[in-house]
């Protein structure tokens, strides 16, 4: 080992003299079972790195707010104070027992990939950008013991088997959709749901903003689609709704761990809640009741329909730092076909004269579509009508998110026993949620996926027990499909890993579905 010392303070240098020499003396270490699978990992034997209360975690100007971030994470359970640090010596590498963050590494690792290395004298994870360091900083977080998550302080020690992990994502779009209109779910579910994506790599929060039972974010030129269209759910209870401000704490909290948001306004079916709260969007000028059943459509031909779209999305555009508006576009049944054309016609229109471009549920390829448009496919294996669209769309050179509703839809059921949730798309098991291919779901397009989505529907989940029950353990299976090569994939070995995750999960207090199927 190399250090250089000129240059480092006399205290740096005491430090340096009287820190406890590092040694090869095993400690036992968590053996290395990570979700999702890095594209490599060597085990070093043998080698462990013991996290103690001396150590600080250097990092870098460009890296101090994920160094925060680590220590922060790191505190609560270790009760150690980890200084974060921001030496820049050339070549200094911190001292013995410190973990490092470094910015710079080769271009092949991207924006998002990462190295780390753990060793009995340290931990270095480095990457060409924050988001990698992020990454990387996760890895190191399931490498350590799960009661690390606690949020009191725990006995240790805190090992961590030596390793060189080398790691970079499969798709750039690693989603995750949470349905807030059928029922409310606040801000700080919201943020523990981000957390939880962050944890397994995941990048994208689709947020469903609105739907027939209720209306969520505040349109301050409209305030009564929040106030009285926000005013129940789908369980008839008391809803809720996003300020602005709120909204605005969601993607800026997001945004620190890496996750855009993307808000969906679901038209032109989808709308009661709308269409209740402000009579005029109505083609017969009558409002109808909030809740009311059925399928609903926006007045096509109406102008206030868009003068009103162009408000909500003006709105939402200039809180929303993101490239996308969703618009939804799903099951418009109310809606003739060339009605449904000439609405998704206008409404790009006015989401690209917002700065944004337009991402929808793959119907939207019905529409005259710009290039830049992003399609979510949510259709079923082999159904035609659905890949039809998505020839569509890759013919426009439109991307595809992939959210099959047979393999990741949250809402519906494990298997036959699972107490709550839906079955139109069949049973979806731990194991269908993670073996499927991306490149071949829907054929001949693999070139035009961006990445996975998985969806979580509340028509039917008042509590966010319930969400949690249905998305652990499948979401981190749909990160694992979305960040891990293909050649990488093997259930055997995934349902290992996924096991591990379950103390983790114990300790947060994560409600989790604990399926058979996983050797827990
Ligand atoms: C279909 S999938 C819907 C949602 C429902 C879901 C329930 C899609 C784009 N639309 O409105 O919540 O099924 O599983």
């Amino acid at each position: 080992m190399t250090r250089k010392l000129l240059g480092l303070t006399v205290s740096c240098l005491a430090a340096l003299l009287f820190a406890p020499v590092a040694t090869a003396t095993p400690q036992a270490a968590a053996p290395v079972r990570l979700v999702p699978e890095p594209s490599s990992v060597v085990t070093l034997p043998g080698q462990v790195f013991t996290l103690k209360s001396t150590a600080h975690i250097v990092a870098p100007a460009g890296a101090a707010a994920t160094g925060q971030y680590l220590a922060g994470l790191l505190r609560p359970a270790t009760g150690f104070r980890l200084p974060v640090t921001t030496i820049s010596l050339p070549e200094d590498i911190g001292l013995p027992g410190d973990i490092r963050l470094t910015l710079g590494g080769p271009s092949s690792l991207g924006s998002e990939g990462y190295r780390l290395t753990a060793t009995p004298v340290g931990v270095e994870v480095s990457a060409n950008a924050s988001a990698g360091l992020f990454y990387g900083v996760q890895t190191l977080r399931q490498l350590l013991p799960a009661k690390v998550e606690a949020k009191t302080v725990q006995s240790g020690p805190w090992t961590v088997a030596g390793v060189t992990v080398r790691d970079t994502p499969r798709y750039a779009w690693r989603g995750a959709m949470l349905d807030v209109a059928r029922h409310f779910f606040p801000v700080p579910q919201v943020e523990q749901y981000i957390d939880l994506m962050s944890l397994y790599k995941m990048n994208t929060l689709h947020l469903h903003l609105s739907d027939n039972d209720g209306w969520r974010i505040d349109i301050k030129s409209w305030p009564r689609l929040a106030r009285y269209g926000g005013s129940t759910d789908a369980s008839r209870g008391p809803g809720g709704f996003y300020t602005q401000d709120d909204y605005s704490e969601i993607v800026r909290y997001a945004a620190s761990r890496h996750v855009t948001i993307v808000p969906e306004i679901d038209t032109p079916g989808h709308v009661t809640a709308a269409l209740a709260s402000y009579a005029p969007l109505n083609c017969d000028g009558v409002a109808p009741p909030l809740l009311n059943p059925g399928w609903s459509s926006l007045c096509v031909p109406l102008e206030i329909t868009y003068k009103w779209l162009d408000d909500v999305i003006g709105e939402l555009a200039a809180i929303t730092p993101g490239d996308y508006i969703d618009i939804g576009g799903d099951e418009a049944v109310n809606t003739s076909a060339a009605d449904y054309k000439y609405f998704v016609n206008r409404l790009q229109a006015i989401v690209t004269a917002h700065g944004k471009k337009l991402m929808g549920w793959h119907q939207v390829e019905a529409g005259d579509l710009a290039g830049s448009a992003l399609a979510d496919y949510w259709g079923t294996a082999g159904s035609t009508d659905d890949e039809a669209l998505a020839k569509v769309a890759q013919a426009r050179g439109n991307k595809l998110v992939l959210s099959p509703a047979d393999k990741v839809y949250l809402d519906m059921k494990y298997d036959a026993n699972t107490p709550i949730g839906q079955d139109w798309a069949g049973y979806n098991s731990v194991q269908d949620s993670y073996d499927w291919d991306p490149a071949t779901f829907v054929p001949g397009v693999a070139d035009d996926v961006a990445g996975v989505e998985a969806p979580l529907w509340t028509d039917v989940f008042p509590t966010w027990d319930d969400v949690q029950f249905m998305a652990f353990p499948r979401l981190p299976g749909v990160a694992e499909i979305g960040w891990s090569a293909q050649r990488t994939h093997s259930w055997d070995a995934y349902r290992t890993r996924l096991a591990a995750q379950g103390p983790r999960w114990d300790v947060m207090g994560v409600k989790y579905f604990r399926s058979p199927d996983v050797p827990w």
